[in-house]
């Protein structure tokens, strides 16, 4: 019988809840980076095999809000917990430290009726020895609060190492039924969602700390064309908004030369997705406190 269902990742930022949602269903549907808060809206990833459809929801680090923004971040993984048949509580196993953040992400899903499984990530980082003892930790605080992980799984993304037994245990916690989605879909986020995504990730890749969490990318312009050689060709304007003028310097950089890596990492990147070429143009703008302000959280607050 075939098996569909829903499967929200959470858990604070940085552990690998994207990179393992682009695992899972083989395709780069979120964007990862080293930076914690990288992901700021829930996006679907869906991949479809012959026994099952499994519809996974990749969720924004769950922390304290500081502005508008972290709110919307933290609703964003509110719905995301509510009806779905799986939650994988994802921890990074070399941080095994139960702070207000992750104690609030139990108390929250403990009293929810969802199997939860706990999947202890970047076990490459740690010596075999110290697994238990992590699994005793989140394990005693989650039965204290009231809850019950399903399953305990430990995994390494980036080794491809516990993946299987990830996804039978997934697989036996969905309903059976039909196909929620079609069989070629693969995300609900938009090809212009998408670049502004990537083109975030190369932001946030290139630039030191202060500045890459006050980012916001917004395509202005987004056509396609045909070249003089009757060739394919993308135009897209981009905005990088920053919150301060000494954040758009250094975002541009000397003589341009940072703006100009981000723009050249970004377009190679496009261009595989879009499978054409693409004119990028990238300009970078200030708008104060552009994190408090309703008018500019755009995709952040549509996505609730
Ligand atoms: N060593 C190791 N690093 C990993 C593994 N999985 C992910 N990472 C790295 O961990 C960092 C964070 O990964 P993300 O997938 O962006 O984390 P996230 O949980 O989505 O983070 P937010 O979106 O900020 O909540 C990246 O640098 C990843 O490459 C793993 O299995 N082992
Ligand atoms: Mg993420």
């Amino acid at each position: 019988m075939f098996k569909a269902g829903y499967i929200t990742v959470v858990g604070k930022p940085n552990a690998g809840k994207s990179t393992l949602v682009n695992k899972m269903v083989g395709f780069k549907v979120a964007i990862t980076t080293p930076k914690p808060q990288t992901t700021r809206f829930n996006i679907k990833g869906i991949i479809t095999d012959e026994n099952s459809q499994m519809v996974y929801i990749d969720t924004p680090g769950v922390h304290i809000p500081k502005d508008k923004m972290g709110e919307y971040m933290m609703k964003n993984v509110e719905s995301a917990i509510e009806s779905v048949d799986v939650i994988i509580y994802m921890v990074d196993a070399s941080r095994p430290t139960i702070d207000k953040a992750n104690e609030t992400i139990m108390k929250n899903i403990a009293g929810k009726k969802n199997n939860v499984i706990l999947c202890i990530n970047k076990i490459d980082k740690i010596e075999k020895g110290k697994i238990l003892k992590i699994i005793s930790i989140y394990d005693e605080f989650f039965k204290s609060v009231g809850g019950n992980f399903k399953e305990i799984i430990p995994i390494s993304v980036y080794k491809e190492d516990g993946l299987n037994i990830l996804k039978e245990c997934i697989v036996k916690y969905l309903p059976e039924g039909e196909m929620i989605y079609s069989e070629d879909e693969i995300t609900d986020i938009t090809e212009r969602e998408l670049v502004e995504e990537i083109i975030r990730e190369k932001a946030l890749n290139n630039l030191n700390e202060e500045v890459p969490h006050g980012i916001k990318v917004e395509v202005t312009k987004f056509k396609k064309r045909k070249n003089r050689e009757k060739q394919s060709v993308y135009d897209i304007e981009v905005n990088i908004i920053c919150e301060k003028q000494s954040h758009k310097g250094i975002i541009i950089g000397k003589d341009g030369a940072k703006l100009k890596q981000i723009g050249t990492q970004a377009r190679i990147e496009i261009e595989n997705m879009l499978e054409d070429k693409v004119n990028l143009q990238l300009w970078v703008k200030v708008r104060e406190n552009w994190q408090d302000d309703d008018n500019y959280l755009g995709n952040i607050k549509s996505k609730i």
